[in-house]
């Protein structure tokens, strides 16, 4: 930092200095033998979170569900799923955790609940519970219009097209009415337009905060205020697509409402899951700026990337449009606002098989990944099994996938010709699929990855063999080791969690190289995302520091040092091989 630049104030905060690691308690640890993991199979393995080093666990929904979509499809917010345990079972995982000062943070499912949740039973048949759920009727001018389970000669509301396929509208026989449903139809969207709506969701998030926890991901928090095309006519128009969900009209009002009544005062953490994409930033720091209801958010500009419209459909992305994407939010938020850094998700494929190379070089580009989380500003996300380097799963018919997502829209393509076999979609799926992230846990090299002693709900990859916890713990080059290097990294250097972040040499076509400063220091981060070595010449003016009087150290690095390699920020020329990620510390001499 020159003399004339003063440094951007600091808001420290608990949760900015955290490392997060998500769970999918389905996919985690099974102690029952039914091929389901479960509460009981986190609390075993809380020692090896602890050993890991993070600070917060995310849980995916653990509450009563038929799991259309796997406890997104929630039937009742105040008890835990039957597979799962029970809540004396959560209550000693929130204890157990809490002893090792892990906090715990729940999935926040309320744009929609499942169709067997009590409230929407009485929307059925109660006035009173009506206006809960989004009913409208359907069309009868439209030519010619049969089927979507609706009458003869009847019309869904709309046309939108749901997020897991067909219409975003299903019909009920007792009512005559039509029920929205943005993604699957026993999802069934919640009316936020309704205040006792809202009272009954404040209420159950003050439930939680009191029981313990410390915070909630949010799902698809910005679909919740509805257009007004739906909201004010019955049937609605078809002014407006679907995507007008998106940061519709009201939901900084509901936002700043769900804040004054439950979240001021208290001391959680708060990230919107934000669907959609290029969101402004002026948005986004209406979000999760100093005055915004949240403290950061999930952007999928960059997971979005290799998206081809149809799941069994890819674009090609490269490391220009990575960077970009992500540099984008990390200059957006620099001053206001706080980044989330993730890579990948139960929703997302592993990313290592994404992001990297899974075959020759999976250590290292894994590593690489890794090193990529923790350098950039914000705070890191650890998807189960990243930490170990997991990979996509070799599907190799439709039987074997589990999620709504991939069976809906395929089954009906393949029933309409749209596609001609699975063959022809086979690789894509393999690549797209959420449940490549969704493939049990590879505890060890024994039957199941030890995951379960029963059929596991969903295949375990095939190189469980190889790549398990047991055999990366006891390589001291591993992945696992790595992150925990990280990790540890991480609580002990502010300039890794508070530095501003610089772009240099930004039109590099396979290695990304940026800075990052916080008072006097700077690590000067280089990642070669390619099959190959590679050079980077390390612009003059685009340094914050003045290369020829520094004092350089190694910071950390997933190869061996190479002989005189500190002398590459004097000669501002560095050589990587490939998939090398090599991070400096820059001391500023005095
Ligand atoms: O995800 C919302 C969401 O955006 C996903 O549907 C995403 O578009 C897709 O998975 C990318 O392939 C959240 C949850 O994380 C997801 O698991 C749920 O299925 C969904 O909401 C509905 O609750």
């Amino acid at each position: 930092m020159s003399e004339t630049e003063s440094p951007p104030a600091i808001d420290r905060a608990w949760w900015k200095e955290s490392v997060v690691y998500q769970i999918y308690p389905r996919s985690f640890n099974d102690t029952t033998g039914d091929g389901v993991g479960d509460i009981p199979g986190i609390i075993e393995k809380v020692d090896y979170l602890d050993e890991l080093g993070v600070d917060i666990i995310w849980l995916n929904p653990v509450y009563e569900s038929p799991n259309a979509d796997n406890g997104y499809d929630i039937a009742d917010y105040r008890s835990i799923m039957d597979e799962f345990g029970t809540m004396d079972d959560w209550e000693r995982l929130l204890d157990a955790l809490h002893d090792r000062d892990i906090r715990l943070i729940m999935d926040l499912v309320v744009n929609h609940t499942s169709d067997e949740h009590e409230w929407f039973l009485k929307s059925r048949v109660d006035e009173e519970y009506r206006d809960y759920y989004i009913w409208r009727d359907g069309r009868t001018d439209v030519d010619g219009f049969t089927g979507f389970n609706g009458p003869e000669g009847e019309a869904p509301p709309n046309e939108w097209e749901s997020f897991f396929g067909g219409p975003a509208w299903a019909y009920d026989e007792e009512l005559e009415k039509w029920y929205m449903h943005l993604f699957d139809r026993k999802q069934p969207d919640l009316n936020w337009e309704n205040p006792e709506v809202r009272e009954e969701v404040f209420d159950m998030m003050q439930w939680w905060l009191e029981k313990g926890i410390d915070g909630f991901r949010m799902d698809v928090i910005n679909l919740i205020s509805k257009p007004d095309s739906v909201v004010h006519h019955d049937p609605p128009t078809n002014e407006s697509p679907m995507w007008d969900s998106i940061d519709g009209p009201r939901v900084h009002e509901f936002l700043a409402e769900m804040h004054e009544e439950v979240l001021a005062g208290e001391d959680a953490f708060t990230i919107g899951e934000m669907i959609g994409q290029h969101m402004s930033m002026e948005t986004a720091k209406r979000y999760v700026g100093r005055d915004g209801p949240l403290s950061t958010l999930f952007h999928f500009d960059h997971v979005l990337l290799d998206n081809g419209g149809e799941i069994w459909e890819r674009s090609d992305w490269g490391l220009h449009d990575l960077r970009g994407v992500l540099t984008r939010w990390q200059d957006g938020l620099a001053d206001d606002g706080w980044n989330s850094i993730y890579l990948s998700n139960h929703d997302q494929p592993r990313l290592v098989s994404r992001f990297g190379n899974d075959d020759e070089y999976r250590r290292e580009s894994a590593t690489l990944l890794a090193t990529l989380i923790f350098t950039l500003r914000g705070t890191p996300y650890i998807f189960q099994g990243a930490e170990i380097g997991m990979t996509n799963y070799p599907f190799d018919s439709l039987e074997e996938f589990r999620d709504v997502e991939t069976i809906n829209p395929v089954t009906s393509a393949l029933e309409n010709g749209t596609i001609d076999s699975f063959e022809s979609v086979k690789d894509a799926l393999r690549h797209n699929s959420r449940d490549n992230a969704r493939t049990p846990m590879q505890w060890d090299n024994t039957e199941n990855g030890g995951f379960t002693d029963g059929e596991p709900w969903i295949g375990v990859n095939p190189n469980y063999e190889e790549i398990n916890v047991v055999a990366a713990r006891e390589d001291p080059d591993s992945v696992f080791n790595y992150y925990r290097e990280l990790i540890d990294l991480r609580a002990d250097n502010d300039v890794m969690v508070y530095g501003q972040y610089r772009l240099l040499a930004g039109d590099h076509d396979h290695i990304w190289a940026y800075t990052r400063s916080f008072e006097d220091s700077h690590l000067l981060v280089l990642l070669n995302f390619a099959d190959h070595d590679g050079a980077i010449e390390l612009p003059d003016h685009e340094l914050p520091f003045d290369a020829d009087s520094v004092e350089v150290e190694r910071f950390v690095g997933n190869y061996d040092p190479l002989d005189g390699e500190l002398e590459a920020v004097g000669h501002r020329y560095a050589e990587l091989r490939p998939w090398e990620a090599r991070v400096y510390a820059i001391e500023e001499s005095q």
